[in-house]
């Protein structure tokens, strides 16, 4: 990114996605944590709050192959918004977001500021998150953000039947960002995937989608990692990382709904991150599912977090 834009943190405390309740205290738990540290990271920055719709989680679920679709979409509309607003003032927006679900936003709102530019994202995630309404064996649809940006619908997998109202609001949230999908396969990066299903991997061979391992980034250390990263996406304009905490090893990630074993330390993810984050073509970054609710190792995964977000900013205040 370049040091001559302003960075603008975004608060989304929405945890509908998700199927663990707590994720929509990520902020206040890395606000707790940068406190704790005598970090001036949010004193620094302005924030803008974006209304959630937690308060659905009081209703019914009547969708079970995409949970809470309704409000999601409300609130995705109002990231999509927000994004494209703050992208095109040539500011570069940091979400501190609640699931991942949100991440169908922010990657619309970057389309939709741009619709000619080719978006390209670095997606470091235990999980591929590349499920939607007709392959989902939860229903929750954080697990759905990479397959929606696609504009996918994997019917050779599906094994559910999804409810009229809920394909009607699929088929919105995919062309939320404009009336083409939001990116190309070829533009997809994943980073540390470790914890997929079969639907997925067959979708994931199909369209020959990057995959880097944890012993890739391991080996290879943060700059020859993300020199090989950034070379897969030459041909984008712009670049979106997208940060799942539990990316990081189980022993780290005790905050967070869906821990997996074998994953990045945290100077391996600082170091990538880093070094990621020095390419100008870099515009957006969202952390993501930090659940201080279930944290037994006190407030570790946001202390984690929150280590990643201060090596990221001294970074792009740097980067010229
Ligand atoms: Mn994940």
């Amino acid at each position: 990114m370049l040091k001559s834009k302003k960075i603008k943190f975004l608060k989304i405390s929405s945890e509908l996605g998700a199927g663990t309740r707590g994720a929509s205290k990520g902020f206040e738990g890395l606000k707790s944590a940068a406190e704790a540290a005598g970090s001036k990271l949010f004193s620094d920055y302005e924030i803008i709050s974006i209304k959630d719709e937690n308060n659905s989680l009081l209703k019914n679920i009547n969708f079970p192959s995409a949970k809470r679709i309704q409000s999601i979409y409300e609130v995705l509309n109002r990231v999509k918004k927000t994004v494209n607003d703050e992208v095109k003032q040539n500011h570069f927006p940091l979400l501190i977001s609640g699931d991942h679900s949100i991440s169908m936003g922010t990657i619309s709102g970057i389309k939709s500021a741009f619709p000619n530019k080719k978006i390209g994202v670095i997606w470091i995630d235990a999980h591929a998150d590349i499920h939607t309404p007709f392959t989902t064996p939860s229903g929750n649809m954080h697990g759905m953000p990479i397959a929606a940006s696609l504009g996918l619908d994997n019917f050779s997998c599906a094994s559910n039947t999804p409810k009229k109202e809920v394909i009607e609001l699929w088929n919105n949230i995919k062309i939320l960002g404009g009336n083409t999908p939001n990116l190309e396969p070829k533009n997809i990066v994943y980073v540390g995937v470790r914890d997929t299903e079969w639907e997925e991997d067959k979708l994931i061979t199909k369209l020959g989608i990057h995959k880097y391992s944890v012993d890739f980034i391991r080996r290879n250390r943060g700059i020859k990692s993300a020199e090989t990263i950034l070379k897969k996406l030459e041909n984008v304009d712009l670049i979106y990382i997208s940060f799942d905490v539990d990316v990081l090893d189980n022993s780290l990630s005790t905050g967070t709904g869906t821990p997996v074993p074998n994953g990045l330390f945290l100077n391996e993810v600082k170091s990538l991150i880093s070094e990621l984050s020095k390419s100008k073509k870099l515009c957006c970054f969202e952390i993501v599912e930090i659940n201080p609710t279930i944290d037994n190792k006190g407030n570790l995964m946001a202390e984690m977090g929150l280590e990643v977000l201060e090596t990221l900013i001294q970074c792009l205040k740097t980067t010229s």
